[in-house]
């Protein structure tokens, strides 16, 4: 039963779901998206022209998107208990852990870098609005990243502490989720704060090539831009 996953290299949604599917040992194969991914053929099977996104006939709709429903349904259809901890207390913090990320840290990422990346910014931002003066859009980037300083916090004194979230001797798929955002803030003017730089070397030395070796794509893009 492999997976078939959608992913575009320098994207950091999707290197949480291919450092997932390397961490998780199943069998996967990957095929990359770019420019395909409003294609009719594409949005057939993915309606909201989203990657990460896996094909799988054991799935209802043999599709879906989303990278942490995709590491939740993974690991719940194999059992995966290292990277998604049964013991409810565990998983809350981990589900707590994704769902705070997906729906606050990282559009404060996305506003506070994709302008910089060159990546779409999101209808209705400032960046998105064509004839936004420079000045307003350079001072819109400034506060996304200013303020990400406090759900980053959040994530230091709270879910990750000295280990890994979710309370386990092992990475589970929020650290994977998490590890993988800050490698966009490498974007940023403000320094990587030192417990998050000590804690993605801490997340890359327990998951190995199976961090290292996709995460060389999403570094790899990151540096050719700044180097531009
Ligand atoms: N919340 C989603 C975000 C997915 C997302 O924004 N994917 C972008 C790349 S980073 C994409 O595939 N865009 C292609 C398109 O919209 O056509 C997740 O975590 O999977």
């Amino acid at each position: 039963m492999t997976i078939h996953l959608h992913m575009l290299p320098p994207s950091v949604n999707n290197l949480c779901v291919r450092v997932f599917l390397r961490a998780a040992g199943l069998p996967y194969e990957e095929e990359n998206a770019w420019g395909k991914t409003r294609s009719p053929e594409f949005m057939a099977k993915i309606p909201a022209h989203l990657t990460p996104a896996i094909e799988l006939d054991a799935h209802p709709r043999g599709a879906m998107w989303e990278s942490c429903a995709i590491m939740m349904y993974l690991s719940n259809l194999h059992g995966l208990e290292k990277l998604y901890p049964k013991d409810p207390g565990r998983r809350a913090l981990v589900d707590s852990a994704n769902f705070y990320l997906t729906s606050t840290l990282y559009p404060l990422v996305s506003r506070a870098t994709y302008p910089r990346l060159g990546f779409p910014c999101y209808p209705g931002e400032v960046a998105a609005t064509e004839d936004a003066p420079a000045a307003l859009k350079a001072e819109a980037r400034q506060a996304a990243e200013d303020a990400l300083a406090e759900p980053l916090e959040v994530f230091r004194s709270y879910f990750v502490r000295d280990g890994f979230i979710g309370d386990g001797e092992h990475p589970s798929i929020a650290d994977i989720r998490l590890a993988a955002t800050l490698e966009f803030l490498a974007m940023n003017d403000t320094p990587v704060p030192q417990w998050a730089q000590d804690y993605l070397k801490r997340v890359e030395a327990a998951l190995g090539s199976a961090y290292s070796e996709p995460a060389a794509d999403v570094r790899g893009f990151v540096a050719q831009v700044k180097a531009a």
